[in-house]
Parts: structure tokens; C-alpha cells; sequence
């Protein structure tokens, strides 16, 4: 899996947020430190960590979520949009005729990926050719024309010439007729002058209508500066990322790309030559937050109501504890159309709705509920019996509703504290809801309230 460690955590902070009540400021501060926290120990660049959960936050407290999107559907729209951003917008490269430098560090995957991208464009039914130009390393010749031959593609080369410029010149005259010419070059332990030199040498030679950086997704902190000097030397138009099925961190590699202002074009993904995927950010983003798409992500987010938060409010219900907050829970539970609808059905304090719950009437109360609730207190949110009419006024001129919107909501509140101090009262029911609650498993729990 990709980025096994950042898509995990940045997994736990919706999780959050589609299991919080609602979005406040307190919820925003803290999934924008989890997101910090993520994506820095992902290596991620810190100057763009910061900003990005800038954006975050300025955008989740300010913006309005637009009509027919939850506010926690929008906290994550805008989380999935501030990441995709990183990344640039999807730039493939064309199939057409053209020439591609390949440049980066050694051992970064550049000879690999020529063959692969040689691969690629051989099966869109191009005439491909690639020159080694990497004079460096010893058997660097015979490295290409293994792969060179493997793909069916031809090769120009001329071992043991040390003049990787005059190389690429021979081998553009004797590629004429090539459609697609890929130049395959040296890299260095560390990025040094003679390399910078040779490497613009060849780029004056080719005229490369692509430059291509060649990264390895665990190359960590020292991949911004890499890319900026490579950036400054050649123009660096696209990045490859490569070894993207290693355990890498991965994130150095993806603050690399925001140093240059080139788009990642594809992703390795393996040592075989079939193993190179274009890329598409969106897709990318996708995967790494563990959805199929971002539709799905906000089904999810839709469906928020966890299990886990039902089970907790049953269970603080349980130890005699019903404040407004167990109270917005169970709402809220209530107006998620998901298959909990039928056990809260069962819950005291919707006993006027029993029979069927008018999911729409409830979610426009909720909304309204919530508006209001969000300019009380957590005191009075604890104990709403501190609310006398002089917080009433207070708590509706806050929230821009009437008093007497606070009083239907106090009154909801009073009436399902009384149902439920009679549900426990009734020890039957409760008992046989204390033994399906008991039960680790939600599942058995549904499929026994569905019987
Ligand atoms: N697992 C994995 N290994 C890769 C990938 N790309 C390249 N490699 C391996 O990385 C090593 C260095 O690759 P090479 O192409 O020689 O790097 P160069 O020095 O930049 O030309 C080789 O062992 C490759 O097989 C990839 O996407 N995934
Ligand atoms: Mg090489």
C-alpha cells in the first residue's frame, strides 16, 4: 500500500470528524495538529506542512459550507482539496513525439524508468528510442540495453566514451526518426557541479521537451533542496516517483515536487518493467485517505454516525448520565439514515416517534438544535437547568434564532430526560438492552433488532 503510515493517520483524523458531534473550533484545532503531526512525520516539508494546515484551518472555520453539504462533509472536502493541491493538478505526459531527459540522484530509479516509460509508450504504438548517456557508471551501457531489449526498443549508446554530450548528439542524429527518445543520464551520490555541467551540457545538445526528475520515495527531508537544485539547473518540467510499493514515507518525494513547479507523471511501483502507473492526484489522494473515491468519502462522512458512538451513548444513558450532549448524540444518530435508525428506535426519549421517524422534520430540528447549542456553553451543554430566561435571550440573540427556538430545544431535552429516567426505571427493558449492548458486536446487536 502507499504510504502505508500518512494514509493511516490521516484515516484516523476523518474518522474523527465523521464520529464528532459536531465541527467546532476546538474539533478544527485539533485535526489540523493531527494532520501536522501526519504529514511532518511523513517527512513532509515543514514550511508546506504549515501552511497547507493554515489553509485547513482558516478554510474550516470561515468558509459556509455549500447547500446540501453537512459541515463535516465540507471539513473534509476541504482537507481532501488541500492535499490534492500539494500535489498540483494532473498533468500526463502526451503520446506524441518527443524528447525526455531523465536526470536525478543515483540509485533513484532513472535506468529503470527509461525502460518502463520506454515500455509505455512502445505499447501506444510509438517508435521508441533511448540513449545511455549515463558515462558514470561502469556497465551503465549494458544495464539500459538489457532492459532496451527486454521491451523491444531501441538503443544508442557508445561505451567507454566519457563525452555524455556528444553521446546524446550521435544518438539524437541516429534517433531521427524515433518518435519517442527517452536519454537515460549519470546520477551522483550527492548532486556536485561536474554533474550540474554535465547535465546542462545535454540539455543544451537534446532540447528535451521533457525533464524529468527521478525520485525515490524514501528520500526524506533532503528531497526539496535536491529537486530545487535540479530545478535550477536543467527546468524540471515532471517528476517520476519511484518505489512507491516500498515501505517509504514518501512524503519528502511529494514536498520535492512542490519545490519545482513540474507535476508528478507517473509513480513506480515496482522493480519489473510493467510496474509504472500514471498519476492522477485526485486518485492518489484517494488511496492514500483509504477510499475508492471521494464519493465514497463522503458517503462516509454522511453515514457518520459510528458504531462506536452509538455504543457510547447507549452506555452513558446506562450510568444515568443524559445532558444535552447524550441528547444531540442520540438526534443525530437518529437523523443518519443509516441501519441504526431501527435500534434507536428502540431508545426512550423518541418514543412520539416510534412508529416512523420523519427523518426530514428531525433533520431540519437538528440543524436548528445544533445552531443552538453551538452558542451555549459546556456548562450549560452539562446542565442545561442553569439556563433561566436571561440565557435563554443570551443563548438566541447568539445564535441569531427566537427564544423560543432555545425553549422547544429545552423542552425536547426535558422530555427525553424523563423517558429515559423511565426506561431506566423499567428493569426488563433495560436488562434485555443491557445484554445486547454487552455484546462487543454491533453486528449481532443489528441483526437482532432486525429479527
Ligand atoms: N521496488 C522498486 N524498485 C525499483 C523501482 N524503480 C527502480 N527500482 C530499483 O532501484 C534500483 C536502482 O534503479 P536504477 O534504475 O538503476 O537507478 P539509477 O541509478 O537512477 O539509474 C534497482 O535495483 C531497481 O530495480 C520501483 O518502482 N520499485
Ligand atoms: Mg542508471
Amino acid at each position: 500500500m502507499v504510504l502505508e503510515g500518512l494514509g493511516q493517520s490521516l484515516r484516523g483524523v476523518l474518522k474523527k470528524i465523521a464520529g464528532a458531534s459536531h465541527i467546532d473550533e476546538a474539533l478544527v484545532k485539533e485535526i489540523t495538529r493531527d494532520i501536522q503531526r501526519a504529514l511532518l512525520q511523513s517527512d513532509v516539508n515543514v514550511k508546506l506542512v504549515l501552511e497547507l494546515t493554515k489553509n485547513v484551518e482558516r478554510r474550516a472555520l470561515n468558509e459556509q459550507p455549500p447547500a446540501g453539504t453537512s459541515p463535516k462533509e465540507h471539513v473534509i472536502r476541504i482537507i481532501y482539496s488541500e492535499l490534492a493541491g500539494i500535489l498540483g493538478a494532473p498533468r500526463p505526459l502526451p503520446i506524441g513525439k518527443q524528447t525526455i531527459m531523465m536526470v536525478g540522484l543515483y540509485g533513484q530509479g532513472k535506468t529503470t524508468t527509461t525502460g518502463k516509460l520506454g515500455r509505455y509508450f512502445n505499447k501506444k504504438g510509438l517508435k521508441v528510442g533511448v540513449i545511455a548517456a549515463d558515462v558514470y557508471r561502469p556497465a551503465a551501457y549494458d544495464q539500459l540495453k538489457q532492459i532496451a531489449d527486454k521491451v523491444g526498443i531501441s538503443i544508442y549508446g557508445e561505451p567507454g566514451v566519457k563525452d555524455a554530450a556528444r553521446i546524446v548528439a550521435n544518438g539524437m542524429k541516429e534517433f531521427q526518426s524515433m518518435e519517442v527518445i527517452i536519454i537515460d543520464t549519470s546520477g551522483r551520490h550527492s548532486l556536485e557541479g561536474d554533474l550540474i555541467d554535465e547535465l546542462k551540457r545535454i540539455a543544451d545538445v537534446a532540447k528535451p521537451d521533457e525533464r524529468v526528475l527521478v525520485l525515490d520515495a524514501s528520500v526524506g527531508q533532503q528531497a526539496g533542496p535536491q529537486a530545487k537544485a535540479f530545478h535550477d539547473a536543467v527546468g524540471v518540467t515532471s517528476v517520476i516517483i519511484t518505489k512507491m510499493d516500498g515501505t517509504a514515507k514518501g512524503g519528502g518525494a511529494l514536498s520535492a515536487v512542490a519545490q519545482t513547479s513540474a507535476s508528478i507523471v507517473f509513480i513506480g511501483t515496482g522493480e519489473h518493467l510493467v510496474d509504472l502507473e500514471p498519476f492522477d492526484p485526485t486518485r492518489f489522494i484517494s488511496r492514500l485517505l483509504g477510499m475508492g473515491d471521494l464519493q465514497t468519502l463522503l458517503e462516509a462522512a454522511r453515514d457518520n454516525i459510528s458504531e462506536e458512538q452509538a455504543e457510547e451513548t447507549v452506555r452513558k444513558m446506562m450510568s444515568g448520565r443524559f445532558t444535552l450532549k447524550e441528547m444531540y448524540s442520540q438526534m443525530e444518530m437518529l437523523t443518519s439514515m443509516g441501519p441504526l435508525q431501527k435500534i434507536m428506535n428502540m431508545l426512550p426519549g423518541f418514543g412520539n416517534m416510534q412508529d416512523k421517524v420523519d427523518v426530514e422534520a428531525s433533520q431540519e430540528k437538528l440543524r436548528k438544535f445544533r445552531i443552538v447549542m453551538d452558542s451555549m456553553t459546556d456548562d450549560e451543554m452539562e446542565d442545561p437547568k442553569l439556563i433561566k430566561s436571561s440565557r435563554i435571550n443570551r443563548i438566541a440573540r447568539g445564535a441569531g434564532v427566537e427564544s423560543k427556538d432555545v425553549r422547544d430545544l429545552l423542552r425536547q431535552f426535558n422530555m427525553s430526560k424523563k423517558a429515559v429516567k423511565g426506561f431506566m426505571g423499567n428493569r426488563k427493558l433495560r436488562k434485555q438492552l443491557m445484554k445486547q449492548m454487552s455484546s462487543e458486536d454491533m453486528e449481532a446487536f443489528k441483526d437482532q433488532v432486525n429479527q
